[in-house]
């Protein structure tokens, strides 16, 4: 039985999207195992995005993980990383199919309501980030 960390960002959580996100993880028959409304420091957010560090896009997806109340929570199920990464959808909005999260809701690379775990190894390190 796998785990994943999933996170609705804050832009989700202000557009009132955390129970529509919650029930789509449920529906596909995933078990919600841990659950909490937080707002990340920075210093949270610069280890949870750690390996972008170099990127272009690193200080501004920190600032904004940062700048309100995420829902942080851990998923349980068979094959979850992978799947849970399905039901999120593609980062670009115009890869984010119809169906899925993004593809339904975002139109923007950096507010893009939910982050997954994308490894196993990942996957493992972020619940110890988020949730010890
Ligand atoms: O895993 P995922 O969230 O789909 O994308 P990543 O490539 O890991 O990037 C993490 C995070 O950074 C993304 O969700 C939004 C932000 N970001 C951005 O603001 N601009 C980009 N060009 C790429 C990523
Ligand atoms: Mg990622």
């Amino acid at each position: 039985m796998e785990r994943t960390f999933l996170m609705v960002k804050p832009d989700g959580v202000q557009r009132r999207l955390v129970g529509e996100i919650i029930q789509r993880f449920e529906q596909k028959g995933f078990k919600l195992v841990e659950l909490k409304l937080l707002t990340p420091t920075r210093e949270l957010a610069e280890e949870h995005y750690g390996v972008h560090r170099d990127k272009p896009f690193f200080e501004g997806v920190v600032s904004f993980i940062s700048s309100g109340p995420v829902v942080a929570m851990v998923w349980e199920g068979d094959d979850v990383i992978a799947l849970s990464r399905k039901l999120v959808g593609a980062t670009k909005p115009s890869d984010a199919a119809p169906g899925t999260i993004r593809g339904d809701y975002a139109n923007s690379v950096g507010e893009n309501l939910i982050h997954g775990s994308d490894s196993v190894e990942n996957a493992e390190a972020e619940i110890k980030l988020w949730f010890s």
